[in-house]
């Protein structure tokens, strides 16, 4: 007998859907960090490496994009390379998800997207490295992530190492607060900024291993609460750039930014690449280093969740 098809919308690979099946560990991966996130062939890497950290892991990985149309559940080296590679990947954001789909086009999946896709195929944890959130400058520009909005009508726990100075980090976290979305810091008392452990902000709320972070998330669910998890693995120490040292790359990404005149949804792959240009590409393995870390803490919230 054949199992009936978890969304008719989604292909999910047959490992991913027999783990689900079986109730065992899943952890949903993001695209646009690969193709819009970081330069090729490092991106292709990355996103191999962390596949193989999640099953170290104990988990499934099931890295999301849409390819030729179809919104895809689990991927291949192939589906890996071009997405890392293939000039013509669009940034796929939820409101994205209809036109690439109905268009037979390759979109690579933001965090807003690779949550609404993974809540559709029943995976609970996702793993990325950074998150949108409110820009700088959102007062005028009114440029706030959808990230945002999907964490707080989508019940699914999501990894990151905070957010980036490219953002307003206390606007953000206000904005947070106001959609009702649980934040929590894991094993530190201040929220981290990407490549830093410090952000200058507090924690809203502190946990102390995966399995209380997963015992959380499932309350947040069990109380009928259908929104997402903010759950922030701050880089390891040894990894870490000091704010005060990326403090002026960013105010250059930004300046540069504003005399190039780029608005939208091209910003922030637009800061990512000059991030990496301006620290000649240091920035990077800071990068690489982080979310082979969330990964590793994503597969035992999974595990935790699924146990
Ligand atoms: N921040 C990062 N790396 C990333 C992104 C953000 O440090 O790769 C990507 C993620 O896919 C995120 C998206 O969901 O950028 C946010 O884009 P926007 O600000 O246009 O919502
Ligand atoms: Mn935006």
């Amino acid at each position: 007998m054949t199992a009936a098809p978890i969304h008719p919308m989604l292909t999910v690979t047959d490992e991913v859907a027999t783990a689900l099946r079986e109730g065992r560990p899943v952890v949903a991966l993001e695209s646009t960090i690969i193709s819009h996130g970081m330069p090729y062939p490092d991106n292709v890497a990355m996103a191999l490496e962390v596949e193989s950290v999640v099953r170290a892991g104990g988990a499934v990985p099931a890295t999301i994009a849409v390819l030729d149309g179809r919104p895809r559940v689990g991927l291949g080296e192939d589906d890996l390379e071009l997405l890392a590679s293939h000039p013509d990947v669009v940034k796929a954001s939820v409101r994205d998800l209809p036109y690439v789909a109905a268009r037979g086009l390759h979109g690579a999946t933001t965090v807003a997207a690779t949550m609404r896709l993974a809540a559709m195929a029943g995976i609970e944890v996702f793993v990325t490295g950074g998150l949108g959130g409110v820009h700088r400058g959102a007062e005028t520009s009114m440029d706030l992530s959808a990230d945002l909005t999907e964490l707080s009508r989508t019940p699914v726990a999501v990894i990151s190492a905070g957010v980036k100075s490219i953002l307003d980090i206390g606007l953000t976290l206000e904005v947070l607060e106001t959609l009702g979305v649980p934040v929590l810091v894991e094993g530190a008392d201040e929220f981290p900024s990407f490549y830093s452990r410090s952000s200058g902000f507090a924690a809203p709320m502190r946990v102390d291993g995966a399995a209380q972070a997963a015992a959380v998330a499932r309350a947040t669910w069990d109380l009928g609460l259908d929104c997402g998890v903010a759950l922030a693995h701050p880089v390891p120490a040894e990894d870490e750039i000091p704010a005060e040292e990326i403090g002026g790359v960013i105010e250059q990404a930004l300046a540069d930014m504003d005399a190039l005149g780029i608005t939208g949804k091209a910003t922030t792959p637009y800061l990512l690449g000059r991030i990496v240009e301006l620290t000649g590409g240091s920035s990077l393995a800071t990068n690489i280093a982080l979310v082979r870390a969330n990964a590793a803490y994503g597969a035992a919230v999974a595990v935790a969740l699924a146990g």
